[in-house]
């Protein structure tokens, strides 16, 4: 049997989003989770950005990025998560490739170091929502993103609509509830027990200690 052994912060989403693959596949894994800080050098010459996930496969093989490794957990691992369709499935990496700049605009107040920073980068939150509220209009029922059926897109959305949630309960946002779908879908996934690698109310805690520790605008209120 392969042996996976995701290389981790513990609070990272991007690790987050490879772990949901696994889950979602039933494919058993480890983690090996690293301080941020202090990161060791047989890491640091397996990860060419210094970042996580590495996906480590038999002690042998090492992949980075998350979207590298969840293409290639689904290439090779059964059930496919990929529609079968081609449009559907380039329709579906069209939005796997919004993620970077969705995660920046929803949870960048995590970052903010003024009230300033922080409410300009609450002003971005609603046109990425909206943009995927049309997209799920698009289809014809729920309740994941493409219909009935969990895609690699729930697995990558799902860790930042639930920072969206932990921060909403940090410092009120108020801003998911103007979309309806979007929020139906946060739930689902928030429901979803491949979602998480911790137990939701003690990871929550988790990241409000990292917000904390990030000394940032939020940090006072964690
Ligand atoms: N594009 C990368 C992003 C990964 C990423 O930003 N990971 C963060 C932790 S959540 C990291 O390792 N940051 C370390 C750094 O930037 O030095 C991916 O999808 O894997």
């Amino acid at each position: 049997m392969t042996d996976y052994l995701l290389v981790s912060f513990e609070t990272c989403p991007w690790v987050q989003r490879a772990a949901i693959v696994l889950r979602e596949k039933k494919t058993p894994f480890s983690f090996k989770h690293i301080d941020r800080d202090n990161r060791p050098d047989w890491f640091v010459a397996i990860s060419p950005h210094r970042k996580v996930p590495v996906l480590r496969i038999d002690d042998k093989v090492s992949l980075f990025e998350s979207n590298a490794i969840v293409e290639y957990l689904d290439e090779t691992i059964a059930p496919r998560l990929h529609p079968g369709d081609p449009l559907l499935r380039a329709w579906n990496r069209a939005w796997t490739d919004y993620l970077p700049t969705f995660a920046s605009d929803v949870t960048g107040a995590a970052y903010a170091s003024t009230q300033g920073d922080y409410e300009k980068a609450v002003g971005k939150i609603e046109g990425p929502f909206s943009k995927l509220e049309e997209a799920l209009a698009r289809r014809s029922e729920g309740p994941f993103f493409n219909g009935p059926d969990f895609s690699l897109v729930d697995a990558a959305y799902a860790p930042f609509l639930q920072r969206y949630g932990f921060l909403d309960r940090i410092a009120p946002l108020g801003k998911l509830e103007a979309f309806p779908k979007l929020s139906a879908w946060s739930a689902t996934l928030m429901a979803r027990s491949s979602t998480h690698s911790f137990a939701p109310d003690v990871f929550e805690g988790m990241y409000r200690e990292t917000v904390k520790k990030r000394n940032v605008w939020l940090s006072q209120f964690c």
